[in-house]
């Protein structure tokens, strides 16, 4: 474990959990602050559903699904069969185990609780040690403008399967909007060595964090490294529609596409070695390159890139 300086990691949801869950077995609590994007939250069934949270918080509690790439292990649906019969809305499907979790949220939030308190206490009964924060503790949301409208985020994802044609993103209440207090702090504390944007979609995980007022500047001006990881191997994803945005946005859909996405804010860009010869473009763009293995399948593979970034800046 290495034991000096701070890591900021930004994360959305599977890729980001992969590597948040990487970064927190090499580095100590007190090192890692893992910030997670809120714009696919919504309100459902009367519960407050944080998805990209959620996925960080299990893979770090080690109880996500892998195979599903959302949700618990083990989960149960008794719940899900319930509401079916009453006719209730099921098209996004909420297990048992992962009931709890919303319940327990939205009880502390209409408690007075934000969102950070919960999470924190969220995090803490499922013996996560690392410091998870939503990117802010007041409500945005991320709306996809398609060809047939604008889409609240779950509608496009998970009740349209990511099938319509995106046309651009829109992150309601951004504007209004404060960075979450542990992330303002983070950015101005003299040990931090990095921000780590992890392999998460550029326009719907980590654009969300990066339109909060202010941050994108601060981090731009800032002196440390800002590194991204590609959340692309060979110009696919490993789950996810970024490759699909990318295509229907007409831009490149490879790791260049993602850097020049990030052109002005990221100073090192990490790809896999499947895409080694796209560095001399992406060096082009001003930006240092660090190919290695980015697939992450195991803790091994997760550990071995978490180490990877953390020597990179340090
Ligand atoms: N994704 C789906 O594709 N279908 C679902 O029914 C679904 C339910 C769900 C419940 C809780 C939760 O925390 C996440 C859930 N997700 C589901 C994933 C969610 O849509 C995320 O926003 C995406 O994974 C994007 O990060």
């Amino acid at each position: 474990m290495k034991t000096e300086g701070k890591f900021i990691a930004l994360t959305g949801g599977v890729g980001g959990a992969k590597l948040a869950s990487g970064l927190a077995a090499v580095l100590a609590p007190e090192q890692l602050l893992i910030v997670a994007n809120t714009g696919d939250d919504f309100e459902h069934l009367g519960l407050t559903i944080c998805p990209d949270l959620d996925s960080v918080m299990y893979a770090l509690a080690g109880i996500n699904d892998s195979r599903r790439g959302w949700g618990v292990k083990h989960e149960s649906w008794q719940f899900l069969d319930a509401l079916k019969q009453l006719n209730g809305e099921t098209w996004f499907q909420l297990g048992d185990r992962d009931l709890a979790t919303h319940v327990m949220r939205t009880h502390m939030m209409a408690g007075g609780s934000s969102l950070s308190q919960a999470t924190l206490r969220l995090t803490e009964a499922l013996g996560v040690r690392h410091r998870l924060v939503p990117m802010s503790d007041q409500t945005i949301r991320t709306f996809v403008k398609t060809a047939q409208g604008e889409l609240p985020f779950q509608q496009y994802f998970v009740a349209q399967r990511c099938e319509p044609v995106v046309t651009g993103f829109h992150f309601d209440g951004a504007e209004q909007a404060g960075v979450q207090a542990d992330l303002a702090r983070w950015l101005g504390d003299e040990q931090l060595c990095g921000v780590i944007i992890c392999p998460s979609n550029p326009f719907v995980s980590v654009d969300p964090i990066l339109a909060l007022p202010g941050l994108r500047t601060t981090l731009a001006a800032m002196e440390i490294p800002v590194l991204a990881v590609s959340p692309l191997i060979a110009g696919r994803t490993i789950k996810g529609p970024a490759a699909k945005m990318m295509a229907e946005l007409d831009m490149p859909r490879d790791s260049l596409g993602v850097a020049q996405h990030y052109l002005g804010l990221v100073t090192q860009f990490v790809l896999d070695e499947a895409d080694a010869a796209l560095a001399p473009a992406i060096q082009a763009l001003g930006m240092q390159t660090l190919v290695t293995p980015t697939l992450m399948r195991t803790a091994r593979d997760r550990q071995a890139l978490a180490h990877t970034l953390v020597d990179a800046l340090s």
